[in-house]
């Protein structure tokens, strides 16, 4: 599939693709990931179109996993399958509301992904989609929100045992230049990890 805007490449030919505008319902990666609220019932943005696309199956997964280990912290995740959807699992993880950029906000995001990518790393997922979590009703603003993010997984995505393949499924064509002007600041900086940053022609 060859349909990025733009990907970072690490020298073990693991990753990561930013996409857009596209919606994450569609993404074939074997799982995608919901940004949810602690009560895992769904609600509007991504987690309504998710929730509306995968079928019920999802939210009574959900709603067992409440019943067993209560509400969802933000800045963790857990899985579901993933019902109707062409992805064959729905990782649920909860974001930060934004109050002015503390630290904590960001580490909680930062979290989100981290844990998000443990979590399928664990079940041999190999590839994983993330929309923009916590910049659409949670107002995390979105420059902030994409640097977070890319710097996070290009940390994580190399020690991964089976996960090779991030895609970043950015819904607005605005968001998506965000996310490729993070990834392109990144690739710039001197990285462990020698990536190499492409655009799409
Ligand atoms: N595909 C990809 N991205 C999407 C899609 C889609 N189908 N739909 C929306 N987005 P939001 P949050 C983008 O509000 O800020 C829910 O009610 C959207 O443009 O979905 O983490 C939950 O239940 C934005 O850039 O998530 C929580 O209560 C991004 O997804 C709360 O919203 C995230 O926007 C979570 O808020």
């Amino acid at each position: 599939m060859s349909d990025f805007s733009a990907r970072l490449t690490f020298a073990n030919g693991k990753a990561i693709e930013f996409v857009g505008p596209a919606d994450i319902t569609k993404e074939t990666t074997e799982a995608i990931v919901n940004a949810a609220n602690s009560s895992l019932l769904g609600g509007g943005g991504v987690d309504g179109a998710i929730h509306r696309a995968g079928g019920p199956s999802i939210l009574e997964e959900c709603k067992r996993i409440v019943a067993k280990v209560g509400k969802l912290p933000p800045g963790k995740a857990v899985l579901t399958t993933g019902g109707r959807l062409a992805a064959k699992y729905v990782v649920h993880t909860v974001g930060p509301i934004y109050s002015g950029g503390k630290r904590r906000e960001s580490e909680t995001l930062a979290s989100c992904y981290r844990e998000s990518l443990r979590i399928a790393d664990d079940h041999g997922i190999r590839s994983l989609s993330f929309p923009s979590i916590s910049t659409g009703a949670y107002l995390y603003p979105i420059a902030d929100a994409a640097e977070v993010a890319v710097k996070v997984v290009a940390n994580e995505l190399p020690r991964t045992t089976d996960v090779h393949l991030v895609r970043f499924i950015l819904f607005g064509v605005s968001d998506r230049d965000t996310y490729v002007a993070a990834a392109e600041r990144l690739s710039q900086h001197p990285n462990p990890n020698s990536v190499i940053f492409e655009k799409a022609p």
